[in-house]
């Protein structure tokens, strides 16, 4: 079992890969999306040699330099996690551009193959994370996120333009998106799969898929697809490729309303569907819980470790969201507990 760190693109740079190397990982997820120029509140670092996104940046060139930049710091490529909004709004809209769009997904696998790059993870939903609220939830005030049903209008309709919470189209002019079934999305996620797996196992790639966030049933009039541990299940029995795995984020699977995590974490070890874990900890489950600290929730994140170690689990763990610490550097703090807390439980296991 192996550490690894999440970047965000505006990290991708010698001083995180340092922070990094500092706390013992030996691994990075990194994300290539721009979420930042959306959510300029959420960027604390812009010093990126990466910088604004592009719209040709995800090549073989790009992810070779990505792999070799973090070399120089003894880190691997875990995984890129996430393709960008504007690769595939279509493919979760079942828009205009949608096999257009897939064309452009099998690129990006075979060039992320061909560089070496083992994983790459994404969350199939066409409404994304929306629906949480901030607030001082965690322990002693420390601000983070939750969800509350009953705060929100969980049919607020989604924008035109918009897919996966984040504007694709400037200029889609007014009017929704939506509404989208439970059959409509199972549907095109089938397909989504059948086409790009064969290509992720020619490539040497793995897919990994991340369950929605919050886990509940519909939002804006869109239905989730993996809510449940069964949904889960399903999702693997839809394409029972060894490339098809699970971006397995045990808070996501502790919010849903039914099931046992510990035995579906040891079922999907024991059968090799996970390509690697979001590790965080909730307290409460859908329709209303709060994300918190790694040594306060409802998971017991020892025991978790326990059983990806009787299974035999190789791959790599990363920290998730982390409730923001009260000092200057929330996001450096937050993720450098949780980093030390993981190495503790794994070489305590
Ligand atoms: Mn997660």
């Amino acid at each position: 079992m192996k550490i690894g760190l999440g970047l965000y693109r505006q990290m991708l740079n010698d001083r995180h890969y340092a922070f990094a190397q500092q706390l013992g990982v030996t691994h990075v997820v990194a994300h290539l999306e721009d979420y930042f120029s959306a959510n300029p509140q959420l960027a604390d670092d812009s010093d990126s040699s990466w910088g604004k996104a592009q719209d040709d940046d995800w090549t073989e060139d790009t992810f070779r330099k990505l792999i070799d930049d973090l070399a120089r710091f003894d880190l691997k490529l875990a995984a890129i996690e996430n393709f960008a909004v504007k690769h595939w709004h279509d493919v979760l809209l079942d828009g205009p551009r949608r096999d257009e769009q897939m064309a452009h997904l099998k690129r990006i696998i075979r060039a992320a193959g061909a560089a070496g790059v083992p994983c790459f993870g994404y969350n199939f939903s066409a409404v994304g994370v929306w629906g949480w609220t901030r607030g001082p939830y965690a322990r002693g005030g420390a601000m983070s996120v939750g969800f509350d049903i009953t705060r929100i209008d969980p049919d607020e309709p989604m924008p035109k333009g918009m897919a996966w919470n984040m504007i694709y189209d400037d200029d889609a002019g007014p009017g929704t998106e939506g509404p989208i079934s439970r059959d409509q999305i199972w549907d095109r996620y089938a397909r989504f799969l059948d086409e790009i797996i064969p290509v992720a196992e020619e490539a040497g790639v793995i897919l990994a898929a991340h369950p929605d966030d919050p886990p509940v049933k519909a939002l804006r009039l869109t239905a989730k697809l993996i809510n449940s541990h069964d949904a889960y299940r399903q999702a693997f029995a839809l394409n029972p490729s060894p490339n098809n795995r699970a971006e397995l984020c045990l808070g996501c699977l502790q919010e849903m309303a039914e099931g046992d995590i510990y035995e579906t974490v040891a079922d999907f070890a024991r059968c090799n569907r996970i390509g690697y874990i979001h590790f965080r900890n909730v307290r409460g489950q859908v329709p209303n819980y709060h994300e918190v600290f790694i040594d306060e929730g409802d998971i017991d994140m020892a025991r978790i470790v326990r059983i990806l170690k009787d299974n035999d689990y190789q791959g790599v763990l990363i920290p998730d969201h982390t409730p923001e610490l009260e000092c200057d550097a929330p996001w450096h703090a937050g993720k450098a507990f949780a980093v030390g807390y993981m190495k503790a439980l794994v070489a305590q296991a």
